[in-house]
């Protein structure tokens, strides 16, 4: 039974590492999905963008279904960053993953920064929803100048 514990090890080695590929069956999926999720993301940014910054009437019920979008979104990208995914039909440096603890912060600026444009736009005040659209835009912002290839 000299295969027992080498076995035992491959399971527990699987079990192990399996979360980070658990959702994708390839490393191009997982470039996929976060590339979806900042588009999605990016799209109702910019509808809220549009009337924060007047050039579509302000609608408060269009700006908050918007909102809570962008702040679901923001939470999902993350994930498809898998180790090993700088490569292929992506802008993202490897950088992100040399320095993780930067990264997961500045996903999590952006995250807090969504929450707080979604909970402006509930209140269905503009102003409050211009001041957090900027907020968010600069934390889109400095990750892509830190972590984005140009
Ligand atoms: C957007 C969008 C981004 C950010 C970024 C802010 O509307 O699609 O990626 O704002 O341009 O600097």
């Amino acid at each position: 039974m000299k295969t027992v514990a080498p076995l035992a090890l491959v399971i527990a080695f699987a079990t192990l590492s399996a979360p980070a590929m658990a959702q994708f069956q390839k490393p191009e999926d997982a470039v996929k999905y976060r590339k979806a999720a900042l588009t999605v993301m990016a799209n109702h940014f910019g509808r809220v963008g549009a009337m924060a910054n007047g050039r579509v009437p302000f609608d408060a019920k269009v700006a908050a279904d918007s909102a809570a979008i962008v702040e679901t979104m923001s939470k999902l990208p993350w994930e498809g960053f898998v180790a090993g995914t700088d490569k292929g039909d992506t802008r993202a440096l490897p950088v992100i993953w040399t320095e993780q603890a930067k990264f997961k912060e500045a996903s999590e600026r952006l995250q807090g920064e969504t929450a707080k444009l979604n909970a402006a736009a509930k209140t269905g005040n503009l102003d409050a929803i211009k001041t957090a659209f900027g907020a968010v835009g600069q934390s889109c912002k400095a990750c892509h100048d830190n972590f984005r290839k140009e």
